[in-house]
């Protein structure tokens, strides 16, 4: 494998809502996932996350295995709902206190804590404008990003607004399968641009309080045509547009592009005007230090004309034949997650980028000696650290991998069976047991990325001690 730079911020990530628990400590308010989770259905197996990983009260056994495997960085959430329980007004120091002394446990421990604000737990009360379909939003984050700044930033060097806007506008307000379960094609348009104003002026109001750098975390899916046609051709584009540089543009560059705005436009049937108003394009260009880059698959396209329950002239259709695959069936793509670094680097050039998510689904559980042998997830996560040094050596700038997720967890509208973690938790008894690929991402993290081979395979049970 090629060089990682020697400060290369090597981790894992978990969010606050998938592993905290204790709804009710320290005076939380409800947020939209308490009230979503209880309508009958909508999480797979009915689990809700009063408890998860109980992390809220467990945080330091969790800060031992990072310490344990030798990380350089945690990236976790703050819970929104946690800091202001009405949503707008009164900030709770109880909060605040708990993530500090996390922080400060982490810089004790010489663990760099990159901070995401808004992890999908928007408090429950600022529904009553629309959630992220009410322009007030942006003024109730950008209350709460100052509060946690003005608490947290001298100790914060690395902040990350939003994570996945397109995850939160599609699931969130379009197809309502995720909190808070609304199905309005037009509002998911004003919930995205919402999210992306709010990230804007955050940043803005948190530079007098932190010197840490601000980013947003984006969700970033390869579209490749399923077959040579110019139609397939021109559909993957239109999805690049859709799902990548409709966000990526406003971020990096200045404004949306113009032809996903017409798309857009057309699905909605008007323009767009009253929702991204004159001077919103400015408030949002420029406000990124860095971008924080979460990979998972690629979207395999072919053209489909656009009807009652397709907004836009595109469908995904996946790979015909053998591909590798994780429990979930997520095509795995490697090469994919290279070419996407790459070309981050190069069509928007000079931004740092952190890997802030990263990972796959595997149900291994412990075996008979205990242990959880997912060679699985070994060999994911080996290919896709390939994959990053390979994009270094073509001058990709990249600061950090944060593997998707340190612990098994809720994994929101699946509930807890995709289990996505470093760490198998066992969900009756919160135990953690720190699974193989853990162990060989610590050697990978020792060897500061550079275990080269075939034969630095994941580390074998000792026979005896399986026995013996
Ligand atoms: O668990 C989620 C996370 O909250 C956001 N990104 C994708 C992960 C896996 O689905």
């Amino acid at each position: 494998m090629a060089d990682f730079p020697p400060d290369f911020l090597w981790g894992a990530a978990t969010s606050a809502y998938q592993i905290e628990g204790s709804l009710d400590a320290d005076g939380r308010g409800r947020s939209v996932w308490d009230s979503f989770a209880e309508l009958p259905g909508s999480v797979q197996g009915g689990g809700d996350a009063r408890i998860a990983c109980d992390s809220y009260r467990r945080w330091e056994e969790d800060l031992d295995i990072l310490s344990d495997l030798g990380m350089r960085a945690y990236r976790f959430s703050l819970a929104w709902s946690r800091i202001m329980p009405d949503g707008r007004g009164r900030v709770n120091e109880r909060a605040l206190d708990h993530y500090e002394r996390v922080i400060d446990e982490l810089r004790r421990r010489e663990i760099e804590p990159v901070v995401t604000l808004n992890h999908w737990d928007m408090p429950a009360a600022l529904m009553t404008h629309g959630g992220w379909i009410g322009r007030d939003s942006v003024d109730a984050f950008v209350e709460y990003a100052v509060a946690a700044s003005e608490r947290l930033g001298d100790r914060v060097d690395w902040w990350i607004t939003q994570n996945e806007p397109w995850i939160i506008q599609l699931l969130g307000y379009q197809l309502g399968l995720h909190a808070p379960g609304i199905r309005d094609l037009r509002g998911s348009a004003a919930a995205g641009h919402h999210l992306l104003l709010a990230h804007g002026r955050a940043a803005d109001a948190m530079r007098s309080s932190t010197k840490g750098r601000i980013g947003v975390a984006l969700n970033l899916l390869p579209c490749v045509p399923a077959t040579d046609s110019a139609a397939d051709a021109e559909a993957a584009w239109g999805s690049d547009g859709y799902v990548n540089r409709w966000f990526l543009d406003p971020l990096l560059r200045h404004g949306y592009p113009a032809d996903m705005r017409a798309h857009w436009e057309r699905a909605i049937g008007g323009p767009l005007d009253e929702i991204i108003r004159d001077g919103d394009e400015d408030a949002i260009a420029g406000r990124s230090d860095f971008l924080g880059v979460n990979f998972y698959t690629h979207r395999v396209m072919s053209a489909a004309p656009a009807g009652a329950d397709r907004p836009f002239p595109w469908q995904v259709v996946g790979s015909t034949g053998e591909v590798d695959r994780t429990d979930e069936s997520t095509e795995i793509v490697p090469d994919a997650f290279r070419d996407l670094l790459l070309r981050l680097h190069r069509e928007y050039p000079g931004i740092p980028l952190m890997v802030t998510e990263n990972g796959a689904v595997y149900g291994d559980s412990p075996t008979h000696d205990g242990a959880i042998h997912d060679v699985r997830r070994t060999r994911y996560l080996r290919s896709h650290i390939s994959a990053m040094a390979e994009a270094i050596a073509g001058g990709a700038p990249l600061v950090g991998y944060t593997h998707w997720s340190l612990l098994d967890n809720f994994e929101w509208a699946l509930g807890y069976r995709p289990r996505f973690g470093l760490v198998y938790v066992d969900f009756r008894t919160g135990e953690r047991v720190v699974k193989d690929s853990a162990l060989h991402y610590a050697e990978i993290v020792r060897a500061g990325g550079c275990i080269d081979g075939d034969d630095a395979r994941p580390p074998q049970v000792d026979s005896m001690g399986a026995f013996g």
